[in-house]
């Protein structure tokens, strides 16, 4: 399928073919409803929406600031058509710059707040945004040099910085001249881009409209039973699917509950915020769930009002998992998902079994899955294969990326997952490996060969592979083997020289290793497999 050509007020996609758009509409999972109707139920409430350390945002100050917001872009010519580039740590003016730019009908990437140089440039070369919302604590933006490049890289005819003059156009008269009046896109359009893990190259934006996302996020909401007493502590970087909308930061705005905002999953601060606002539901990735088991161990009393844990984003082990509720003293939900679009989830009332053993099963009826072999055969029941899948919430394209869509997509519209699993009979799922070219440390995701292309860079470097080691903290960690002109290269030097190139630090290579020379398939292509082996061996 390719992507959709459209007037210049709207940002391209590759949609979904009609005949299953309406499937998707007469089942009513698209309601035809701008991602903005996630505030519609609570907009007037006092209650509170969002804890940030000292401040609080009750429901109906969430709605009048982002207004405030909409209408300071607006005011800037801004709107459909646009697209913006934010960087902002864990803080309430996310979700209130999130809202804002959805009621203008602007399409922003929210980057980690981890991202450096490298990453947002790149975004920003495939985005052309107009508009820069990021954060004067983030080392690239302290002073204005990186800014400056920016804007000679692209349009952006306005910047607003956190705790500058971002803040100051929502707070200065919060009540005052606030108008609902906005014209969201079109909900069958693009709401806002989310950050591919990669496996390639480049990183890979990927469109999310509010059909699909409202209804991930509701789905979720059903599944998860959010409701308005749930308390859920924002840990994870707040931009990322999981902590936005599995069920997320957006299923307690939508189920009218509170968020408690975290800048890190680091436990002590993290219990004491639990403690404080008797947060009741949090999610993290694994590596996280071991520092809460070690930090329990003592201070297990300030979990006394947490009831759920969910955990998902990298591999998890059985051990671990059973450890949870009787070391942190709450329920667990497995979380498999990805930012393409599925979300598999253990249920709350699922076995014992299910819930440490496996990653849970679609949360849609209509999402499709099917677990290929490398032919493209479907493998017998139980065996292990490549997860491939369709669905109201999983996309049909990257953005822009016409020749990786022709991989990562096949001509029925499945995407290839490149994660390994096996189904069990009752139909939950189980990630074994990946087939992928990526690494996945404690979450975050790397692309090999993005950091062996910056490798080879360096006038030392002959041939890099980056390859997975086991960490028992993190899962993995990532070593670059190398192949050098120089055999005594310092891990230092190699380590500087990715920085300077502005690669965020968690892609930076735990290990690095001189090898005479690579092993090679029958092809003549790296044997990374074979590499693996022989590092773990070492
Ligand atoms: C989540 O999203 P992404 O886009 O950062 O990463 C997706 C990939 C998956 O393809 C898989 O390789 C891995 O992360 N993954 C897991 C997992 N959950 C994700 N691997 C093993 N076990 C799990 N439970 O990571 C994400 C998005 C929404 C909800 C949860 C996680």
């Amino acid at each position: 399928m390719s992507q959709q050509h459209l007037p210049s007020n709207t940002v391209e996609f590759t949609p979904w073919p009609n005949d299953i758009a309406h499937q998707y509409r007469d089942k009513g999972y698209w309601l035809d409803l701008p991602l903005t109707e996630i505030l519609s139920e609570h907009r007037n409430s006092d209650s509170i929406a969002i804890v940030c350390g000292e401040r609080t945002y009750t429901y109906r100050e969430l709605d009048s600031a982002s207004s405030l917001l909409a209408l300071h872009f607006c005011e800037h010519g801004l709107g459909p058509g646009d697209t913006a580039l934010v960087q902002l740590p864990n803080v309430a003016e996310l979700y209130i710059t999130f809202f804002a730019l959805l009621k203008a009908g602007i399409a922003p990437v929210n980057a980690l707040f981890n991202h450096q140089r490298l990453e947002l440039t790149e975004y920003a070369r495939q985005l052309e945004p107009s508009l820069l919302i990021a954060s004067r604590d983030h080392a690239l933006f302290a002073d204005d040099g990186y800014l400056e490049e920016l804007k000679a890289l692209t349009n952006i005819r306005l910047t607003l910085f956190h705790r500058e003059n971002l803040t100051r156009v929502f707070d200065k008269n919060m009540e005052s001249k606030t108008t609902n009046s906005f014209l969201p896109t079109n909900p069958e359009q693009v709401a806002f881009f989310q950050l591919s893990g990669g496996s390639t190259g480049t990183p890979k934006l990927i469109p999310r409209t509010h059909n699909d996302y409202f209804y991930s996020v509701r789905r979720s909401v059903e599944i998860c039973g959010f409701s308005p007493s749930t308390r859920f502590l924002v840990a994870l970087p707040a931009a990322h699917n999981f902590p936005l909308s599995s069920p997320g930061a957006l299923g307690v705005l939508f189920a009218g509950g509170t968020l408690v905002m975290a800048s890190n999953p680091e436990p002590t601060r993290c219990f004491e915020l639990i403690d404080q606002h008797s947060v009741n539901t949090t999610a993290l990735v694994p590596s996280a769930v071991l520092l809460w088991l070690a930090h329990a161990a003592t201070a297990r009393e300030k979990l006394r009002t947490l009831t759920l844990l969910q955990v998902g984003g990298a591999n998890f082990s059985e051990s671990t998992a059973r450890r949870v509720p009787v070391e942190l003293g709450c329920k667990l939900q497995q979380v498999f998902g990805m930012a393409e679009g599925l979300v598999n989830y253990t249920r709350l009332d699922d076995s014992d079994e299910v819930i440490f053993t496996s990653q849970g099963r679609p949360m849609s009826p209509n999402d499709e899955i099917r677990i290929i072999n490398s032919e493209g055969e479907d493998v017998a029941p139980g065996h292990t294969g490549q997860l491939i899948t369709r669905g109201p919430y999983t996309i049909r394209g990257y953005y822009k990326t016409p020749q990786h869509n022709s991989r990562a997509f096949d001509n029925q519209g499945f995407y290839y997952s490149g994660d390994l699993v096996q189904q069990t009979p009752d139909g939950n799922i189980r990630v074994v490996g990946r087939v992928k070219d990526q690494i996945n440390r404690g979450g975050e995701k790397i692309a090999a060969e993005e950091i062996e292309n910056l490798l080879v860079k360096h006038p030392q470097i002959i041939n890099a592979a980056l390859v997975a080691l086991p960490d028992e903290r993190l899962g993995e960690k990532s070593c670059a083997c190398l192949v050098t002109q120089d055999e005594k290269i310092k891990p230092l030097v190699v380590r500087k020289f990715l920085r300077a190139q502005g690669v965020a630090e968690f892609k930076l290579p735990d290990h690095i290793a001189v090898l005479p020379e690579f092993p090679l398939t029958a092809v003549g292509k790296i044997n990374k497999k074979a590499l693996r082996a022989h590092m773990q061996n070492l």
